[in-house]
Parts: structure tokens; sequence; C-alpha cells
């Protein structure tokens, strides 16, 4: 929300009256200084050992694990997350320091025999220099956490431009690193909008942008930093993703799964399930069963602990969704529970949406295509597990998809046919871990991933170092073949 100046206040979901925090918004000579301050600090950051900066994000982790419940109560009051969720955002990015730390003494690389006696080759990484961030507000720390950590593990400098609807967070974040005693000047952060985010990802200065966010967004990103580039950019976008139900399934599971990928964090997670692919042999027990108990779910205050769904994150995103699930009513879907906003009481001006289930759409349906990012399953039934895979796969996205079933052949046979970044089996789409890694196909993103063994690749550039001790000049190619045949 901006208030006509050059300052903007971010507010709770549940209570927009209630202001979270007001944030400068960021000119372009802001970021001119960040990014002048990341290159500064990294020159010296690059000449610390890696194991040392390992214990550097190590110390960050501390700091992050002391402040949890703080942590965890400001995304809740910011993102509108409810509590559990998100002390588990939070602990995400505790794990993520983790595991980068350890990843300080790790290979950094791979040793190769060569062609030629008495030679050697490895490969070693190197910095970027100054990378920017955009992250979105949905996972207000982990993602950044995704993000810096890695970057820093590589001898990076960093510029992160957060949502506008989560400033606080990030701050939050960025703080534990200071505090933890990160250098002066290597992470710093520059708050607003489009425009801020435009001036990081087209500064001479910064090398690689990381993206997470809207598939439109992504796009001008990534052409934006080509136009003056190259430079190095990863996009995370958007899922449609998909769980498949098989008639062998535990429909118990199911059912517990199902509530969870589709309406845990109102559904807006990327991961969220948002497509029941179920066999018609299923479909209707279970539908009844996941309507009966999605009509109990308690929305409400996400600080309170009987709450179990919160609210969406601002009213643009309310509207957003009603109108889609009008649409789909209006196409001949039928609404089986839900499809409306909700007042909450205490929640004045809240934007909470009824968890919802839309049966009869099509591969084709428009609210089977796109991404809604709020709490709505559209259930599409099939008949075989070759139709289940074809249905998962008929779609521009490719994040996270899962199967239920007892079937150890079709389920395999589903891992490796699905066309996603992430399948899971018997669980759903949401929940991954981040020591693997994360990300998708399609136009969920542009290859890279994020966390796990390939969370380093966007941040660091890899070279390739050959030493020759023969005393003899070697050339490789020819020297080693008897002639030119
Ligand atoms: C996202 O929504 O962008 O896999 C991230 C999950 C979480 C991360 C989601 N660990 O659901």
């Amino acid at each position: 929300m901006t208030d006509g100046t050059d300052r903007f206040a971010s507010t709770n979901p549940a209570r927009p009256a209630e202001v979270v925090g007001h944030f400068a918004v960021a000119r372009a000579t802001d970021v001119d200084t960040a990014v002048a301050r990341a290159a500064a600090a990294q020159r010296d950051w690059a000449k610390v050992t890696v194991p040392a900066r390992a214990e550097m994000i190590a110390a960050i982790g501390a700091v992050l694990a002391q402040r949890k419940a703080a942590l965890a109560e400001l995304v809740s009051r910011e993102a509108g997350k409810i509590l559990v969720e998100a002390g588990g955002d939070v602990q995400e990015a505790i794990d993520m320091a983790a595991y980068i730390a350890g990843q300080g003494r790790a290979a950094w690389g791979t040793v190769h025999p060569c062609e030629m006696p008495s030679k050697i080759g490895f490969t070693m990484r190197q910095p970027v220099g100054v990378v920017g961030m955009i992250t979105p507000w949905n996972f207000p720390v982990a993602i950044p956490s995704w993000k810096i950590f890695p970057a820093l593990l590589a001898g990076n400098g960093v510029v992160i431009k957060p949502s506008e609807l989560a400033p606080a967070c990030c701050d939050a974040f960025v703080q534990a690193c200071i505090d933890a005693g990160v250098p002066e000047g290597l992470v710093n952060v520059v708050h607003g909008f489009g425009d801020a985010g435009g001036a990081l990802t087209v500064h001479p200065g910064v090398r690689a942008v990381s993206f997470t966010g809207s598939v439109p967004t992504g796009r001008r990103v990534a052409a934006a930093a080509m136009e003056v580039g190259p430079k190095l950019v990863s996009l995370e976008l958007g899922g449609k993703n998909a769980m498949i139900v098989m008639p062998d399934a535990d429909l118990d599971l199911v059912v517990e799964g199902a509530l969870f990928g589709a309406f845990g964090t109102s559904g807006q997670r990327c991961t969220s399930t948002s497509r029941l692919v179920v066999h018609r042999d299923v479909a209707g027990e279970l539908v009844d069963l996941l309507a009966a108990r999605a009509a109990k779910l308690v929305l409400g205050d996400p600080l309170s602990p009987s709450t179990d769904v919160g609210p969406v994150i601002d009213r643009p995103s309310l509207d957003r969704i009603a109108s889609m699930v009008e649409r789909a009513s209006a196409e001949g879907n039928e609404i089986v529970v839900g499809g409306e906003p909700v007042t909450v009481d205490g929640c004045d001006g809240g934007a909470f949406f009824a968890p919802t289930i839309v049966r009869g759409a099509t591969r084709s349906s428009y609210i089977a295509r796109n991404e809604v990012f709020g709490p709505v399953l559209t259930v599409l039934e099939i008949g075989s597990l070759d139709d289940a895979i074809d249905t998962v796969n008929d779609c521009d996205y490719g994040l996270s998809a899962s199967i239920y079933t007892s079937d150890v052949n079709g389920a395999l046979r589903a891992v490796h046919e699905i066309d996603t970044g992430i399948v899971y089996v018997n669980a759903p789409t949401i929940g991954a871990e981040i020591h693997l890694p994360f990300g998708g196909t399609k136009f969920t993103g542009n290859g890279y991933r994020e966390a796990g063994s390939r969370g380093l690749e966007q941040f660091s550039e890899t070279k390739s170092v050959y030493i020759d001790y023969s005393g003899k000049l070697h050339k490789a190619q020819i020297d080693n073949r008897e002639s030119i045949a």
C-alpha cells in the first residue's frame, strides 16, 4: 500500500488496518548505492576461504534458530500464514543454513584424467560478483535463504528486493545475517515495487539475477537482463500441480494429503495442489469425503492456534481467486464446496476465501489450466494411469506432482513419465526438503534448480583448470594421435 509519498506500508492480510511496518521505496540512486556496497564488500569476501564462509552461514542459522518464534510470528502477521506453517518457513531457512554450511566442506568441483601423460584437469567454482535477487511474499524467510546462503558461500555480494507485501520479513532475515556477523555491506535490501526490481535487474554492477515470482514478471526480468547483459538469470515461476489418485490408493491418506496440499498456506505455495486427477471409480467417494472435511476447516486469524486456514495475501488476490471461481462456475463447473470470500470475526477486511472444490472441469477448462494461487482444488476425472499421466503433463507448468497408489509399478511409471521437477508418491505436492533440488520444467523455470546439490549453480561460475607437470608442450587432440587420418 503506498501513501502517495516515497514510502509504503505493509499490512496484516488478516486485518489490513494493522500496519506491520513502513518502508522507503528505493530510487535508482539507492539501488546504485546498494550495488556499490555489495561490490566493495564482495571483493574481500571472495578472499575468505570457503569453509570460513560456511562458518558464517552456520552462525546465521544459529541466530535464526534463536529467533524462530519471533520470526514465525512476523511471517504470520505479514504474510498471513498460520503459525505452524510460518514456523516451517523459518525452519526451512535454518535447515538451509545447515545444509549450505556443510557444503562449505564438500567437493567444490571434480577431478578429471587428461589425454596426455603428466597432466590433470579439475573444475572449481568462482563467484559471479554481485547477485540481484527478487523474492516473493509467500515464503518470505525460506526463499531469501535459498538464494542468499548459496550466493554467500560461492563468494558473492547480495542485493535483494523482496516483495512489497512482505518487506519486514526480509528485513528481519537480513538483520539476522548482520547480527551473526556478515561483513558490512555484503547483504543489502532495497524495497519497493517493479521499478526497484527493474533497476536492480538492469544494473551494470549486477552479474546474476535470481527471480522467484510470476511468469509474466519473470519473462520481463529475463528480457531486461539479457537486453543489457548477458547476465545469468535464474527463474522460478508458477505451478499447476496435480495429485493423481488411483483406485487402489488409501483414501484416508489421500484426504489428509489433498487438504494439506490444496488448502495449506491457503493454496498459496508454488507447489500447492491445484488439480486432483482422480480415477472415476473413486472420484465420487473422494470428493464427498474431501468436501465434508473442507467445509469444516476453520478460517481465522493465522496467529490463533485453532485456525486451519489463514487469509490470502491481499484484496486483489482475493478478487482474482473469486473471479476465477466465478468463471469456472459460468463455464458449467460445479462448485462443490466454498467458492466465496468469507468474513471472519475479529478480522475486519481480512482477505479470506473459503476452501473450494471445483468439479466437472476438463483438461481444457480455464480453471484446470491456470494457476489460481489460492485455496481452490479442481477435480479432473480419469480412467487409467496413462490417462492420468497425460492429464498431468497437459499443462504449461512443470513444478510438482504426486501420485497416490499402492501399486509400486504404477507409482514408478508415473515418477518416470511425469514431466515435472518434483514428484511425490503417496504424499501431497507440497513439502519439499532443502537438500534436494527444487524447481520445475516448462513455464516453471529456465532450467536452474534452487537448494540441494544444484543450489550453487546459479550463483557460481565454473572454472576448468589444467595442470601439465610433464615439462613439455603437449598438444591435446594432436600429440596423442598417430596421424591426421
Ligand atoms: C514456494 O511456494 O515457492 O515445497 C516454495 C514446499 C515448500 C516450498 C514452497 N518447502 O511446499
